[in-house]
């Protein structure tokens, strides 16, 4: 039987994956499956940057249909729910646990796993792993972009709306408008960047500063702000401002709602990405992309990035898909990026069109909340 009450948990590590990814679970759940869900959250104030309706202060608020508790220890007694997502191995809290143990049906419980292209996933994607001390079982849910994975998650109209924007300059104006910018300009190329702490974006700013056509980079507040001061030889401007070299210009613009997030993703003509939601987010947008993954020691994130890259690549024509390879790679490792550059845009059309039919793909491997949801109703 479909279980009707969700209860997802979520604890802020660093960043905003975390909370990026169970938010838009929890709203999925809720609002295209018409469940019951309680968002369990330990950082309301890293959850607000993505979502400014979040009130920090308030232990207990309703938003777009999904109840949000502040995760306090010692967490209150509580009901656990027919379904209990543990995102990331957060751990659950110990009273919590016991409470499940007592269900006389016991509660399906999910641990969330990080998306990965690499194959072990596949074959750990719905394992069970009964708990030592209680009498309870925990299956991990792996996403992922292969039919023996979760999936990724996609919502149920987002092509359409993202189609219906993409389409339509009027919208596209608005939303240029609504962060403070005018429309592009003749050949003016947009990229936006989202990267990691350390990413010398500065060698790219360099040569997007030679290139000959006009670029523009829109940088979410308080990111790459060392690589903005290696390049200006100044801090970072404040949010709606700008620094500009040439044709080449680098805005600081909001932190924006998750929503409005994807719209950014679907207007510009390059987007970087980092961590797991932005990169999804991105494959989406169906523009030429470039992903770093979360820096992980020894270098693993490496093997993520080309266990992806493989994936990816199929089906590019060799030239096009040695670009990809060498800007994501030489972005990752935080050299060589300029020349990579140059070779990767020289692909801009391949790239553009090989985004779509990757896009059209992913999407027929099914939406990761729908089959988190049938996996639960059918297999447990
Ligand atoms: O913030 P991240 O680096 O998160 C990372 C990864 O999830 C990583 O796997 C995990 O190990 C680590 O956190 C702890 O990148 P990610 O995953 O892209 O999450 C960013 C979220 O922020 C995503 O939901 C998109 C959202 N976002 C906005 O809503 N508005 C914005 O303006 C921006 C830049 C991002």
């Amino acid at each position: 039987m479909k279980p009707r009450t969700w209860d997802v948990f979520c604890k802020v590590v660093d960043n905003f994956g975390d909370i990026g990814v169970c938010w838009r679970l929890a709203r999925q759940l809720a609002n295209e499956h018409g469940l019951q869900v309680r968002l369990w959250v330990d950082g309301l104030a890293a959850f607000k940057r993505i979502c400014p309706e979040i009130e920090p202060a308030r232990p207990l608020q309703r938003c777009r249909n999904v109840d949000i508790c502040h995760w306090v220890d010692p967490f209150p007694p509580v009901a656990p729910a027919e379904a209990v997502v543990e995102a990331f191995a957060c751990e659950l809290p110990e009273s919590y646990l016991h409470a499940m143990a007592e269900c006389p049906s016991k509660p399906r419980w999910i641990n969330l796993e990080y998306l990965s292209a690499e194959r072990w996933v596949g074959e750990c994607h719905g394992l069970a792993s009964p708990s030592p001390r209680l009498p309870l079982t925990k299956h991990f849910f792996f996403p992922g972009f292969v039919a023996n994975t979760g999936g990724v998650m996609l919502e149920r109209d987002l092509f359409e709306q993202r189609e219906a924007f993409q389409f339509d300059a009027r919208a596209q104006a608005d939303f240029w408008q609504e962060i403070g910018l005018a429309e592009p300009h003749g050949e003016e190329i947009r990229i936006s960047l989202f990267c990691y702490p350390g990413s010398r974006a500065e060698v790219l700013f360099d040569c997007w500063h030679t290139q000959s056509v006009p670029t523009t980079c829109l940088v979410p507040e308080g990111v790459a702000g060392e690589a903005i001061a290696a390049f200006f030889g100044q801090a970072a401007p404040a949010v709606g401002e700008g620094l500009r070299r040439g044709g080449f210009e680098v805005r600081i613009i909001p932190f924006l709602e998750q929503d409005r997030y994807d719209r950014l993703l679907w207007a510009c003509d390059c987007n970087f990405v980092r961590g797991e939601d932005s990169f999804v987010r991105a494959q989406w947008a169906q523009r030429p992309m470039v992903w770093q993954p979360y820096p992980q020691a020894d270098g693993i994130h490496l093997h993520k990035l080309r266990a992806f890259l493989d994936l990816y690549c199929r089906g590019l024509p060799v030239e096009a898909a040695g670009a990809v390879r060498a800007l994501w790679e030489s972005w990752s490792r935080g050299e060589g990026m300029g020349k990579a550059w140059t070779a990767f845009w020289a692909q801009q059309g391949v790239l553009a069109k090989h985004a779509a039919s990757w896009a059209a793909a992913l999407r027929v491997n099914g939406d990761m909340t729908t089959r988190l949801v049938t996996f639960c109703t059918d297999r447990l």
